[in-house]
């Protein structure tokens, strides 16, 4: 049976640069509630609202210090009550962020824990070290060991994040029960699901050096079903950087009762010379992108779902990425419509569906975020050269993402009425979504008519993916569902390309060119030229 999740798509809102209501340079959730208009006439059905919990913000919300109250800055629960029901009136659904990995080092739990409270040190993972030595040399995806010393009680905790961001203890189950509980707090609060951050790490088994995909993880999401899903339509996504083709169906067949459907991430990684971290680049190659999205459409049994994204607010933006400067508009439609037609559900990153760009920084004080920023400090540490490190950090860094909604040529960009947290990427003036609205050959129309397409076309979300056989830099592919068959093309080039279908068009459902292919068979392409048609079954 179809869950609505299933039909529809989820759009991601980076609360603190979203939008600014009460004037103090910091997005906040009356902001949301008041652009829920604009997200109702997108189109989209559920947000995924990243973490607006109580917070001292060492990771921008992901270090959470009390999961049942919200951040002051972002307002309060009774704003947050309200946006859940605002957004239900608009037939809007409200994902929460669970960050429940790591909490912050502020939880009154991990305070009680360092206060020496035995029961609340088993909630964390507190080791002996050897020697003055760390129990073990694992490394924090944000640099330096994963294990913190604390004098006072000589013993090391464990974070994979920031020193900040102490690693929960899963195997306790009295942890999870606290979990459990903040879970039902939220659902009983009306929301629509929890996006779940980081969760294929919960299985960690830190002394054997195992870390994601640990033999306990899914005997967890299990346990967490049972707890708190059984009997709702509550959505669940899975943050799962590890996941594969293979493993993807462990938590989302739905007979396993764990997960809807998990984020991974082989296609963002396409830059990222294997083996090394994620600053180490190299050049993207279509063919790649090609091979690693047709490999997620086509190698996932029936009974697993996928999610469909270009970016989050972890990642640079997909038109400095795969796009093209000089052809903004076409090439970010094509992106477009080359992901929203696939089987999956789509998720939309805040600015994206108006064609946001990543903002060039040359100096390392013009950075937020605490990745980059220890990044570029222990590269320099290292004899690199500040030049080199900004190069990375322009390419990767996550504050790429995180610049405010550029939502009119005003002042601050109608984000805000005062200096912004974080600066507006300067290209505001002709990157908006109010001149976008008014034209209707904008980026922003071509996402709502995508949107459109996929809830009211059950091909876009049923049909059998097949990648088409072309030159490198076209990507095109085939929907087929009984006896329809959708055809996909994108011309991921600037130069103009001859492409042959399999047999004659029968009609003409998108193009980015205003073009219409009735009864054409062979097609000189436009740079960045795409479009969905419709061919006979027959060829
Ligand atoms: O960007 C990444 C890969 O290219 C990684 O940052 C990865 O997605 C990330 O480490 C996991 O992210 C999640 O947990 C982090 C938090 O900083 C991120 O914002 C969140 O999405 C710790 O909570
Ligand atoms: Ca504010």
């Amino acid at each position: 049976m179809e869950k609505w999740w299933q039909k529809s798509v989820f759009y991601q809102i980076y609360p603190r640069s979203f939008q600014d209501s009460n004037h103090d340079g910091i997005g906040d959730l009356k902001g949301v509630i008041q652009r829920l208009p604009y997200l109702q006439s997108l189109g989209i059905n559920a947000i995924w609202l990243s973490p607006v919990f109580a917070s001292p913000n060492i990771d921008n919300g992901y270090d959470i210090s009390d999961y049942c109250a919200i951040m002051p800055e972002f307002g309060d629960m009774a704003i947050m009550t309200e946006l859940i029901e605002e957004s239900k009136k608009r037939n809007i659904r409200i994902i929460i962020d669970l960050v429940v990995n790591h909490t912050s080092n502020q939880h009154p739990w991990f305070q009680k824990a360092l206060a020496g409270e035995t029961s609340y040190k088993e909630y964390y993972l507190f080791r002996d070290g050897h020697d003055s030595e760390p129990p073990n040399n694992l490394q924090s995806f944000f640099g330096g060991s994963a294990w913190e010393y604390l004098p006072e009680q000589n013993q090391y905790y464990f974070h994979l994040f920031a020193k900040e961001q102490p690693d929960l203890n899963w195997h306790n189950p009295a942890l999870r029960a606290e979990i459990w509980k903040i879970m039902r707090f939220w659902r009983d609060k009306g929301i629509g699901g929890f996006r779940l951050d980081v969760i294929d790490l919960i299985g960690k088994e830190p002394d054997d050096g195992i870390i994601g995909n640990g033999p306990m993880l899914h005997p967890y999401l299990q346990e967490m079903y049972s707890e708190v899903l059984e009997g709702t339509d509550l959505v669940t996504i899975g943050e799962t950087g590890s996941v594969t083709t293979e493993t993807a169906p462990l938590f989302t067949n739905p007979e396993r009762k764990e997960l809807s459907m998990v984020f991974q991430f082989q296609h963002m990684a396409l830059d990222e010379i294997k083996g090394k971290t994620k600053w180490d680049l190299q050049d993207l190659q279509i063919k790649d992108l090609k091979s690693v999205l047709s490999k997620w459409q086509t190698e996932l049994p029936t009974t697993a779902w996928n999610s469909l994204f270009w970016s989050n607010h972890d990642q640079p933006r997909i038109l400095s990425r795969w796009g093209n400067p000089a052809y903004p508009t076409q090439s970010a439609q094509m992106l477009a419509i080359l992901l929203h037609m696939m089987r999956g559900t789509p998720f939309i990153y805040q600015g994206e569906e108006l064609g946001m760009t990543n903002q060039v920084i040359t100096n390392v004080e013009q950075l937020d975020d605490i990745e980059s920023i220890n990044y570029y400090h222990n590269q320099i540490a290292h004899g690199s050269i500040s030049r080199k490190a900004l190069l990375s950090i322009n390419a990767k860094g996550r504050d790429n993402a995180r610049t405010p909604m550029q939502w009119s040529a005003d002042k601050y960009a109608g984000f805000s009425t005062c200096e912004p947290w974080y600066p507006i990427n300067s290209n505001f003036k002709t990157i908006n979504a109010k001149s976008q609205i008014s034209n209707p050959d904008s980026l922003f129309h071509t996402y709502r008519q995508l949107i459109r397409l996929r809830k009211e076309n059950e091909i876009v979300q049923k049909g059998k993916y097949e990648l088409l056989n072309t030159k490198e830099n076209i990507f095109a592919y085939t929907r087929q569902l009984e006896k329809d068959i959708w055809l996909v093309c994108g011309n991921f080039s600037d130069q103009p390309q001859q492409f042959t279908l399999p047999t004659a068009s029968e009609k003409t459902i998108l193009s980015n060119y205003h073009k219409t292919y009735e009864g054409k068979h062979t097609l000189l392409l436009e740079p960045y030229e795409s479009f969905i048609i419709e061919i006979a079954s027959n060829y």
